[in-house]
C-alpha cells in the first residue's frame, strides 16, 4: 500500500511511522508513506498557502491553488483508491473503516489545519472525510498518523500470526481480555490459574468470557451494534 500525506506541518509526522510495526510493514516493502509539505506548491514567494475566510472570523483557511496543484501533481503518479480529508466534522473513525482501507492500494490523506480546507477542494477531489473522535485537535496531523497506524496493522502480511489482528479490541465489537506475563506472582497477586494449567481450549473460554465481562461493563454500545 502506499499513502500520500499532505500537510503543512511535515515534522509532525516524521517519526511515528519509523517505530515497531508500521517500521516493519515498511521494511517488509508493504507500506511506504510520504510525507509532502504543502509550501511545495504554494501561491507566490511568501511560501503563501491559506489566507483570511471570505465573509471574516478568525482562523486561516488554507487555499484551493497549492492544494489543487499537489492533488494534480501527486495524482499523475497513479489514481488514489480515496482521497481522504482528516476533519472533525467527518464521519467517525473506527475498525471497520480501517479494516476497509487496509484493502486498498493507494490513498491520499490531507490533512487540514487552523480553520480548515476551502470547502471547493472538498466538494472537487475529496471522497471521504475522517474524525478521530469528538474533540478538536489542532491539526489534521496527528489524526492522520492515528489513521495510519489503525490502516498500516492491518495490511495483510504486517502482522504475524501471535500479533494477528484477529484477536484485537473491537475486530469482533468485543473489548480483548487481560493478559499477563512472568511474574505468576507478583507482590501477592497471582494470576488466574486457568492461564497457567496449559490447557488452550479453557484458556480460549476464559478469555472470550473476560472479553464479554469487559465490553458489558465499559463499553455496552458495542453489544448493541
Ligand atoms: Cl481529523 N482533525 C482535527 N483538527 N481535529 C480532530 C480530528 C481531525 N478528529 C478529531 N478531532
Amino acid at each position: 500500500m502506499k499513502i500520500d500525506i499532505l500537510t503543512v506541518v511535515p515534522d509532525l509526522l516524521t517519526s511515528p511511522f519509523s517505530h515497531s510495526i508500521l517500521k516493519r510493514a515498511h521494511d517488509k516493502g508493504l507500506l511506504t508513506v510520504r510525507v509532502h509539505n504543502l509550501r511545495k506548491w504554494a501561491i507566490n514567494k511568501h511560501m503563501q498557502v491559506d489566507d483570511y475566510p471570505f465573509g471574516g472570523g478568525a482562523g486561516m483557511v488554507l487555499m484551493p491553488e497549492p492544494l489543487a496543484n499537489a492533488i494534480d501533481e501527486l495524482q499523475q503518479e497513479g489514481k488514489y483508491d480515496e482521497i481522504i480529508y482528516m476533519t472533525p466534522d467527518g464521519e467517525r473513525f473506527n475498525q471497520k473503516a480501517a479494516n476497509q482501507l487496509s484493502l486498498k492500494e493507494n490513498l491520499l490523506i490531507i490533512c487540514g489545519h487552523y480553520k480548515g480546507i476551502d470547502e471547493r477542494i472538498r466538494q472537487r477531489y475529496v471522497t471521504r472525510e475522517i474524525s478521530i473522535g469528538d474533540y478538536v485537535l489542532s491539526g489534521g496531523e496527528l489524526a492522520a498518523a492515528v489513521v495510519v497506524d489503525a490502516i498500516g496493522r492491518l495490511i495483510p502480511g504486517v502482522l504475524s500470526d501471535e500479533t494477528s489482528a484477529l484477536f484485537d479490541s473491537f475486530q469482533d465489537n468485543l473489548l480483548a481480555p487481560p493478559v499477563y506475563t512472568r511474574p505468576a506472582d507478583f507482590r501477592g497477586d497471582k494470576v488466574p490459574d486457568i492461564l497457567t494449567q496449559g490447557d488452550p481450549k479453557k484458556v480460549e473460554d476464559w478469555r472470550h468470557e473476560q472479553s464479554l465481562t469487559r465490553t458489558k461493563e465499559r463499553r455496552p454500545d458495542l453489544l448493541e451494534e
